[in-house]
C-alpha cells in the first residue's frame, strides 16, 4: 500500500499516472498471430489452443450439443440470477433507444438522423480463472438491443477443449449461437480477418489481457472498429467520516481481486476512516480465495488523506477512473462536480459489484485514465448514427447564395455549380 497524508498538489500528476504498460515488446507478436490466422485460418487457431491454452480441440466451432448442455452444468440459481441480471441490464439500456426528430434549419431545409445497427459484431469473453460470463449479458444485450444482425462470440477453451458453461448459457439466453473455441490475440485476430469457421466481424467489443488489448488495437489498421482501448480495471472510492470502514476496504478489494495489476485508489478527509480502512484491507484481504493475486494490486494501491471532498474530487476528476464510489453522507452536491469517471456509485450501499453484475448499468467501461475522453459501453455502441437531409427547391434557394459563396472561396467550382446548374 502506497500511503500519502494531504499529498501537495505538485506530486498529483505522478500520483494519478497508471503503470506503463509494454506494447513494444509483444507488437512482433501479435503481427506474427495476425499472420498466421491470415495464413492458417482455422488450423492456426488449433495449434494455437494446444500452444497457448494446452488444449486439444479438434473443431473450434461448439457444437448445439455443447450450448444445450450447458444449462444441465450449472446451478438453478445461477441461472435465476443471469436472468435477473439480464432483465435489468435490458431495461436499462433499452431506455437509451432514441430517435432525433426531424429539425427544419430553413424553411425547406430537412435534416435528421436516423439509427442504424452494426451489422457483425464481435464478443471476446476472456476464460481462466475468472470466466466472465456477465461480461455476454453486458455486451449482448446492448446488440440485440441496438439490432445488430450478426453476433459471435469467442473465448478460450479450458485443457480438456470445453468452454465454461455459464458462458455458453449465458450466450444462448442472449441469442448467440455462433460460439468458437479460440483465445487471446488469435480470436481477435480471427474475428478481424475471417477464417474458414469464424466470419469476419465490423466491431470487436471485450475485455482480455494485454495481448488481447494490443491485439484490439491492431486489429484497427484492418478497418474493425473496437469499442474501447482498455487496460486493468480500477476503483476509487471517496470517504467521509460517516463512511462504513468494512464497506470501502470491501469495494477496494473487490477490484483488487480482478488482477495484480488492478488499480485501487482509497480518498478519505477522515483520520480514524483512514487508519479503519487500511486495516479492514489487511483483515479481509486474507480471507480472500484470490488473496495473492489481490494484495499484489494493493501493493501498488494509493490510500490518501485529503483535506477536503472538494479537493478528493479534483484528484479523482485528474486521475478518471473507471469506477468512482461516493462513500459520502450527502453526495448530491458532489455530483455536478465530477468530470472524469467511467461509472459513479453513490452512498454506502452502492458497491460497485452492483454494477458489475446486476442493477442495469454497463460494466465495459474506460480504464487508464480514458475517462476522460471515452464513455462505457452503452446502446450507442452498437449503432451507428446515419444523418439525412431533404431540401426543397425552395429550401435550396434560401441557402443556395451562402454555398455558392463558401465553394468559390475555397476553390471548388465544382461545388459551386451543383448549386448553380438548379438554380439557374
Ligand atoms: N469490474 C469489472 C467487471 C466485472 N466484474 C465482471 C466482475 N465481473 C470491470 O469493470
Ligand atoms: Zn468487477
Amino acid at each position: 500500500m502506497k500511503i500519502y497524508k494531504y499529498p501537495e498538489r505538485k506530486i498529483w500528476q505522478n500520483l494519478v499516472q497508471r503503470p506503463a504498460f509494454e506494447r513494444e515488446e509483444i507488437s512482433g507478436l501479435i503481427a506474427e498471430i495476425f499472420e498466421s490466422v491470415e495464413k492458417d485460418g482455422d488450423r492456426a487457431l488449433i495449434e494455437f489452443n494446444k500452444k497457448f491454452d494446452k488444449a486439444i480441440t479438434s473443431q473450434i466451432t461448439v457444437s448445439e450439443t455443447e450450448l444445450d448442455n450447458a444449462a444441465n452444468e450449472i446451478s438453478e440459481d445461477l441461472k435465476e440470477a443471469i436472468q435477473q441480471a439480464k432483465e435489468n441490464i435490458s431495461k436499462f439500456h433499452a431506455a437509451q433507444i432514441t430517435e432525433t426528430g426531424k429539425i427544419e434549419t430553413v424553411k425547406g431545409v430537412t435534416c435528421w438522423r436516423e439509427n442504424r445497427a452494426v451489422e457483425k459484431v464481435g464478443i471476446y469473453i476472456p476464460g481462466g480463472t475468472a470466466p466472465l460470463f456477465s461480461t455476454v449479458l453486458m455486451l449482448a444485450v446492448p446488440a440485440n438491443l441496438a439490432g445488430c444482425q450478426e453476433i459471435i462470440l469467442c473465448t478460450p477453451p479450458d485443457s480438456s477443449g470445453n468452454i465454461n458453461p455459464a458462458i455458453l448459457f449465458t450466450a444462448k439466453l442472449c441469442g448467440i449461437t455462433k460460439i468458437f473455441k479460440t483465445g487471446g490475440a488469435q480470436a481477435i485476430a480471427a474475428m478481424t480477418l475471417g477464417t474458414e469457421s469464424i466470419p469476419k466481424m465490423y466491431k470487436i467489443f471485450g475485455p482480455g489481457n494485454q495481448y488481447v488489448v494490443a491485439a484490439k488495437e491492431y486489429a484497427q489498421r484492418y478497418g474493425v472498429a473496437i469499442d474501447m482501448p482498455a487496460g486493468p480495471s480500477e476503483v476509487l472510492v471517496i470517504a467521509d467520516s460517516r463512511a462504513v470502514p468494512e464497506f470501502c476496504a470491501a469495494d477496494l478489494l473487490s477490484q483488487a481481486e480482478h488482477g495484480s495489476d488492478s488499480q485501487v485508489v482509497f480518498i478519505t478527509t477522515d483520520f480514524k476512516i483512514f487508519t479503519e480502512t487500511i486495516e479492514a484491507v489487511k483483515n479481509q484481504v486474507k480471507k480472500l480465495p484470490r488473496n495473492e493475486m489481490a494484495s499484489l494490486a494493493l501493493a501498488h494501491s494509493l490510500f490518501i488523506l485529503a483535506n477536503s471532498i472538494d479537493e478528493a474530487l479534483e484528484f479523482s476528476n485528474l486521475y478518471a477512473p473507471e469506477h468512482l464510489i461516493l462513500a459520502l453522507e450527502d453526495f448530491d452536491p458532489y455530483i455536478s462536480m465530477i468530470s472524469n469517471a467511467g461509472s459513479v456509485f453513490l452512498g454506502n450501499y452502492s458497491c460497485e459489484s452492483a454494477g458489475d453484475y446486476a442493477s442495469g448499468t454497463n460494466h465495459t467501461l474506460p480504464t487508464n485514465a480514458y475517462a476522460r475522453n471515452y464513455s462505457g459501453v452503452s446502446l450507442d455502441s452498437f449503432v451507428k448514427k446515419i444523418t439525412f437531409q431533404h431540401l426543397s427547391k425552395e429550401g435550396l434557394k434560401k441557402i443556395g447564395k451562402t454555398i455558392e459563396i463558401m465553394a468559390e472561396a475555397e476553390g471548388l467550382i465544382a461545388h459551386k455549380n451543383a448549386v448553380s446548374i438548379r438554380l439557374k
